[in-house]
């Protein structure tokens, strides 16, 4: 996968992409990652990439000429998504991430805050993407949460085979708790299922700690999960009152 960002501040991305996941994955081969200043598509002398909006009114606008120029430079004649990142946008969930990364490229607008022009919108951005009800800055720490998000998808990414799959809401469901070493710290055992080597009851287990664990933290999540029967039988034994998905 390449993903190509667009941003006035390219130095906010280097130390988050030269750690972790995204570090071993671009060392892998299997994303590489650009990012590009805008700044670099200005037009006159002071390299400027946003003016006062029409019609009066506080904040600064990002100007179409130097966007459009540099997408149009960044993608040669290839059809991409063109991702324009505003707290106006669709929401981004682990869903999106997974579609997201079921594309060879992406390119990511990272908008100010205060606006873009609305031509940018209207006739380049393909999608408007949000990280969540609140207030950023600017786009950059939106393109690397779902950079992020998205790289952990690629597969070898995560180097380990308990693959992304089961992670916290791609199962639609919150993991239980984990233990590791030692069985008993400061006078807090571990539960003593998981030293059993029995290896139903582990799974048993840990299920029914997903299912806890959402039903006391985001029952909303629960109507939306995929469940079986027996899921359903042990949320109504929890309290659980509220609806389950149709099943598909
Ligand atoms: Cl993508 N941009 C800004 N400026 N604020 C946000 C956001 C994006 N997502 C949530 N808040």
């Amino acid at each position: 996968m390449r993903i190509d960002i667009l941003t006035i501040f390219p130095e906010m991305f280097q130390s988050p992409f030269d750690a972790s996941i995204i570090k071993r994955a671009r060392e892998k081969g299997l994303v590489d990652i650009h990012t590009y200043n805008l700044r670099d598509w200005a037009t006159d002398k002071h390299k400027t990439t946003d003016d006062t909006p029409y019609g009066g009114g506080g904040g600064m606008i990002m100007k179409p000429e130097p966007i459009f120029a540099a997408v149009e430079a960044i993608k040669d004649e290839e059809e991409i998504p063109i991702i324009l990142l505003t707290p106006q946008g669709r929401l981004f969930t682990q869903e999106v991430a997974e579609e997201l990364a079921r594309h060879d490229r992406l390119l990511f607008i990272c908008g100010r805050y205060e606006g873009v022009d609305e031509r940018i919108r209207q006739h380049l951005a393909t999608d408007e993407i949000s990280i969540g009800d609140y207030v950023l800055s600017g786009g950059e720490l939106a393109a690397m949460v779902i950079t992020d998000a998205v790289v952990r998808l690629l597969p070898g990414a995560l180097g380990y085979e308990r693959a992304a799959a089961e992670d916290s809401h791609a199962t639609g469901l919150l993991e239980g708790p984990h233990y590791t070493r030692p069985p008993e710290f400061r006078g807090w055992a571990i539960p003593e299922v998981l030293t059993s080597g029995h290896h139903a009851k582990v799974a048993e287990w840990r299920r029914r700690q997903a299912l806890k664990r959402t039903l006391e933290r985001r029952p909303d999540m629960l109507a939306r999960a995929r469940l079986s029967s027996q899921d359903k039988r042990w949320l109504r034994e929890m309290g659980y009152a509220g609806p389950f998905a149709e099943e598909d």
